[in-house]
């Protein structure tokens, strides 16, 4: 038996390719749920103990995930520019 300490789970993929993501925490059943990304911090629990909803990494994927739509809005704007 391996260790339960970290999660070496892999979700395949949505049906339209897209990745999904194992929750850090196994359900009652044991069995660790595969969550699509824009579920996360939707404001909904997905995960059995809401990981993906939780504060501290939510303010983390915001905020990186404007930074970068400034980054790709720029990218997009010199690439029709030229
Ligand atoms: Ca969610």
């Amino acid at each position: 038996m391996s260790s339960q300490l970290t999660v070496d789970y892999e979700c395949p993929p949505a049906a339209d390719g897209m990745e999904r993501f194992a929750c850090p925490t196994p359900d009652r059943q044991g069995r660790y749920r595969c969550i699509d990304d824009h579920v996360l911090c939707d404001g909904f629990i997905d995960c059995p103990s809401g990981e993906d909803e939780d504060r501290q990494a939510c303010m983390f994927y915001k905020t990186t995930k404007a930074h970068l739509d400034v980054l790709a809005d720029a990218l997009l704007r010199w690439a029709r520019g030229r």
